[in-house]
């Protein structure tokens, strides 16, 4: 019997290959996460099944469960997307046009919600930055705005008159160097496959070191401006929700909710929320010489 010194044993033959072929993506998304800094040993990702089926998606519903229970004949495909504004490239994208030149990244994200939950999402998609530029934004857009898609007979939220929630479509918007961070992502799907309805098929914002309302679903609709968007949420409940809302445990403005702790959906004990929700290093030099208490 000859016993092989481990240096000669290829991984490939201790490893079945479905198994081999798995680590090595595993290995390579490890070295992806590293390289976004977006990692922490408490990253468990969250069960899919609760990230797709606790979901806030206020067009349809209020209720956690709403989305997952009414988005099943939401139509995602075919699918365009305005550009407007102040860029060299305005027009109608199909969804088509909008993802065909960005290979598809995997980006584990903490995502934290106002309301004190937060979760961990292996997103799917690519940076917003990439697709921006291929509009070519001009000098003086300082802002870009984001539209959902209005779509009352599709969205049992948007045709119920009561109670009010909010006035649609939804709008969101970010500062024009937000938008360009290498962080915010312009997320297509989640856990290795298509967005769910529910969590905003078929195009989504993702940004991580902001509330979670932030991160726009379903978008038709992007807008280059000067002038800062009056966005749905800040324009709701002011007192609460401002256009920045970066993730910030020492909140003092809102006597809405305690922001100082979170709960990890599937866990039982509190976490202590973070600045930017973990992400400072890399975007807390966005906000130098801001009062972050005045500008929440
Ligand atoms: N169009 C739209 N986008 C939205 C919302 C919404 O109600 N409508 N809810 C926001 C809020 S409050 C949160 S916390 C996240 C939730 O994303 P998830 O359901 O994928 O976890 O989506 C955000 N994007
Ligand atoms: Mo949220």
């Amino acid at each position: 019997m000859v016993i092989k010194k481990a240096p000669d044993i290829a991984s490939s033959a201790i490893t079945p290959e479905h198994l081999y072929v798995g680590r090595r993506r595993f290995l390579k998304s490890v070295a992806a996460m590293a390289a976004v800094g977006a990692v922490d040993a408490g990253d468990t990702p969250t069960p899919v099944a609760a990230a797709t089926t606790y979901n806030n998606f206020y067009e349809f519903g209020i209720d956690k469960s709403d989305p997952a229970g009414h988005a099943g004949s939401f139509k995602a495909h075919p699918w365009s997307v305005a550009v407007e504004g102040r860029c060299a490239k305005p027009g109608v994208y199909t969804l088509e046009d909008i993802l065909k030149p960005h290979p598809r990244e995997e980006r584990i994200y903490r995502l934290r919600c106002v309301e004190g939950w937060s979760m961990v999402i292996p997103w799917n998609g690519f940076p917003l930055a990439a697709l921006l530029k291929r509009f070519e934004p001009a000098g003086d857009a300082k802002y870009v705005e984001f539209t959902t898609v209005l779509r009352p007979q599709e969205m049992i939220g948007q045709r119920r008159r009561l109670p009010h929630v909010l006035d649609w479509p939804y709008v969101e918007g970010l500062r024009m160097d937000e938008a360009m961070h290498p962080l915010t992502l312009m997320a297509t799907g989640m856990y290795g496959r298509d967005l769910p309805n529910q969590n905003g098929a078929p195009l989504r914002l993702v940004v991580p070191w902001k509330y979670g309302f932030k991160s726009i679903k379903s978008i038709v609709k992007i807008r280059f401006t000067d002038k800062q968007p009056a966005t749905s949420w800040s324009r709701e409940v002011p007192e609460y929700y401002a256009f920045f809302s970066n993730v910030n445990p020492g909140r003092t403005d809102s006597q809405y909710r305690d922001q100082s702790t979170e709960r990890r959906i599937g866990e039982f004990f509190m976490r202590k929320t973070t600045l930017f929700n973990g992400y400072g290093d890399q975007v807390a030099s966005l906000y130098a010489g801001m009062d972050l208490r005045k500008n929440f």
